[in-house]
């Protein structure tokens, strides 16, 4: 039986290497393929769930239209292209090609996702979004103080003393992650998570400080204040590496435990303890992860964290560093640089990136001159993912005509006018990156589609001789639609590497050069050449302060009007955003939509487990069931995202299309809410 190499393409930090066996053309395992040293046990729960996944009777494997008497019906892939180039050559005729909007999503990595793009610009142009759902801050943040994203190899940690979890649940969102801390911690290492909610990975601390929601930068200047008065800043480091030192010893004077302490609704013991020991403990490795970096304050707040492995001098060594992002992979120039979040500071003419993707449905109701009639979505699900989903949800109903390129009917792809079935990732080959590791991989086709599902290269070819493209001009953006075509397209990729196909079939290969301790050589390839504790970039490009500091996040403040919870809305294990937990196999283990409080919170409420409850503000409500977490910091309630309208409806129904301070992320946990009894 034919056994292939590939790897999960999702937005996931593991990106597990995998290896396939298919009979007669059918899927029947997936084993792990322990050549990536990050993902030696293969696959999760949810890469193993492919195998139904694949051939789920959800999937849709026809075009469908949108019947007029509801639902969908069945169309042939002819009526379906003539339909949409009908239309956009209308919407092109009256209004111009940016009246069109091109959105795209996280739902895949590859590297033939660029083509979509290329495609639209031989349309004559879209409008399309800046900003990014979900790391953006974090990045920005890193880039202004060390001038890239890199850190060690995931296998290093197993070399650090000291872990520190910070605001990431790696048990559940980098399960890979825990093995190499278990080696830590069985060498003697220690670990400590910062989280409001007591999660999986807490089990693995010796100390867990669950601060209020987005009070991380005050807590980070007080560390930073304990750590220099303490004398455990390390003065060689400071001196042959760090910009702004001085101006950051004097900024954190005035930030004493005590006042942070009151801040973040913890004890002032907790803090001494944690920089007793970040100074006892070397080497420090810091892992930041994505939840404190989904609020207004967030840029900030991750450059304070940041500063404090920089005065310990916990980089550029074994086992120490600052594990946010890994963008070793990240060597290939598409059209546009999907690390360049900002709108540009001279429109192209041809695109209107118009569009801050964390306030999509207000963006798009205010363009004018064109306003927008027409939308093709792929790889994502705006109706679930995006924050304010009412707004979202008003925004693309005003639309004349929808297009959404989906395996199975999310909230988007169900208020569209066309759905287009895509293949899922054994149908077509792709090289993928990563951001933990530095291995590209090969994700190989192993099957034939199914149904009549078409790769998004083939649906582009097809509309494009509809529209009437020339052949070159098609083949200028797409590669050849054949099996071969494909790979000579993605081999030519490769060249600048001296990495070929061949190589990437029999399995991952680490980016030539990629070293296992990142910062070694002490080149931070910032404007002054040195780790940037003081950034006048910052300064000028976000309007924040040069030094990190601490600024309320815009929901955070402890008297904060009518809504007195603060709502957050994590990932969860078997699930990733709106992919997976619709399975079977995974509803089998209890994956559920519901509201999780502290039972203070739900005593005075007088709810009880069980109960239905409505979570509402002013920007929407939602109906779940209740459950009580004895683990959660009172005050704060969480339920987790990518569940949409067929489970009660999306957590973005109650958050607040907002950017955070730098990168225009989005602030998705800012997010007041109040919970009562739900009528029955
Ligand atoms: N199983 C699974 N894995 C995934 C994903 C998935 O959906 N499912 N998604 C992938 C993607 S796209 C992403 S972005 C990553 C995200 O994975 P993580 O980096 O782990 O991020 P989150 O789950 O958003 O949040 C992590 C933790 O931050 C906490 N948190 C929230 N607010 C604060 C705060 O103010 N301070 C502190 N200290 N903590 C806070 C939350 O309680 C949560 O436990 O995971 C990736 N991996
Ligand atoms: N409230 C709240 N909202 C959040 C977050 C949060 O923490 N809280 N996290 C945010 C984060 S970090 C992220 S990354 C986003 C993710 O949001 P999205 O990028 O929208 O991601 P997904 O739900 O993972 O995937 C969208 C769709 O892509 C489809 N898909 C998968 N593969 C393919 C393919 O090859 N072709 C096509 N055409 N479609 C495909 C899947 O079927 C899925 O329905 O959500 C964000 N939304
Ligand atoms: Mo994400």
């Amino acid at each position: 039986m034919p056994v292939f190499t590939t790897a999960c393409p999702r937005n996931c930090y593991s990106t597990c290497a995998m290896k396939v066996t298919v009979e007669d053309g059918r899927l029947v395992a997936i084993d792990p393929q322990p050549d990536n040293l990050a993902t030696p046990e293969g696959a999760c729960l949810k890469g193993l769930s492919y195998l139904e996944r694949v051939y789920s009777p959800e999937r849709i494997l026809h075009p469908m239209k949108r019947n007029p008497a509801g639902g969908f019906l069945r169309i042939s892939w002819d009526e379906a292209l003539d339909l949409i180039a009908t239309r956009l050559q209308v919407v092109k005729a009256e209004h111009g090609p940016q009246a069109v909007l091109f959105y795209s999503g996280s739902g895949t990595k590859g590297l033939l996702n660029g083509c979509g793009m290329g495609f639209w610009r031989l349309f004559g142009g879209c409008t399309t979004t800046y900003g990014d759902l979900c790391w953006p801050a974090g990045l920005e943040a890193t880039r202004l103080t060390l001038g890239d994203n890199l850190h060690n190899a995931p296998w290093d940690l197993t070399k650090a003393r000291l872990v520190i979890f910070w605001g990431k649940n790696a048990a559940e969102t980098n399960l890979h992650q825990m093995r190499f801390l278990d080696q830590a911690l069985e060498a003697g290492g220690k670990c400590v998570v910062i989280d409001p909610r007591r999660t999986q990975t807490a089990e693995k601390a010796a100390l867990l400080i669950q601060p209020r929601p987005g009070t991380d930068g005050a807590l980070a200047l007080a560390l930073g204040n304990l750590l220099i008065s303490g004398k455990a800043v390390d003065q060689a480091y400071v001196d042959a590496h760090v910009l702004g030192f001085e101006a950051y010893s004097e900024r954190v004077k005035a930030w004493t435990p005590e006042r942070a302490a009151a801040i973040c609704g913890i004890p002032e013991d907790q803090i001494h303890e944690l920089a007793r020991l970040m100074a006892e403990v070397p080497p420090m490795t810091l892992v930041p992860g994505f939840g404190m970096q989904r609020y207004t304050n967030a840029g900030q707040t991750m450059r304070a964290m940041l500063a404090l492995a920089v005065i310990t001098g916990n980089l550029g060594k074994p086992g120490a560093g600052w594990q946010y992002a890994n963008l070793a992979t990240q060597v290939f120039s598409p059209e546009r640089d999907p690390l360049d979040f900002y709108p540009p500071e001279v429109p192209d003419g041809v695109v209107r990136i118009g569009i801050s993707t964390a306030r999509l449905g207000r963006d798009m109701e205010g363009l004018k001159d064109p306003p927008l009639k027409f939308a093709w979505v792929e790889r994502g699900n705006p109706l679930g993912q995006n924050p304010d989903g009412n707004r979202v949800r008003a925004a693309w109903k005003a639309l004349d005509f929808r297009v959404v390129v989906e395996e199975r009917f999310t909230d988007t792809a169900l208020e569209a006018d066309v759905v287009l079935p895509a293949k899922s990732l054994f149908e077509q080959s792709d090289v993928i990156g990563a951001y933990w590791h530095s291995y590209l991989q090969l994700r190989q086709k192993c099957i034939e589609p199914p149904g009549e599902v078409k790769p998004e290269t083939e649906i582009y070819e097809a509309l494009g001789r509809r529209l009437g493209f020339s052949e070159e001009a098609l083949h200028e953006v797409l590669p050849e639609s054949t099996d071969a075509g494909i790979e000579a397209w993605l081999n030519r990729r490769l060249d600048h590497l001296g990495i070929t196909l061949e190589q990437l079939r029999n399995g991952p290969v680490a980016v030539p050069g990629t070293p296992d301790v990142a910062w070694e050589d002490g080149h931070f390839p910032t404007p002054s050449g040195r780790i940037e504790l003081f950034s006048a970039e910052a300064a000028r490009r976000w309007a924040v302060d040069p030094l990190p500091d601490y600024v309320e996040s815009a929901e955070g403040p402890w008297t904060s009007g009518n809504y007195p919870l603060l709502l957050l809305t994590p990932n969860t294990k078997n699930s990733i955003h709106s992919q997976f937990h619709m399975l079977k196999v995974i509803r089998a283990l209890g994956v559920e939509h519901a509201l999780f409080m502290h039972p203070e919170d739900a005593e005075a409420r007088n709810l009880g487990p069980g109960q239905w409850v409505r979570i509402h503000n002013d920007r929407g409500e939602l109906v779940l069931p209740l459950r009580l977490d004895f683990g959660l910091r009172p005050g704060v309630v969480y339920a987790f995202n990518g569940f949409g309208v067929a489970d009660g409806g999306s957590v973005n129904l109650l958050s607040e299309g907002r950017e955070t301070d730098m990168g225009h992320g989005a602030a998705f946990h800012d997010n007041r809410v109040d919970v009562e009894a739900a009528r029955p």
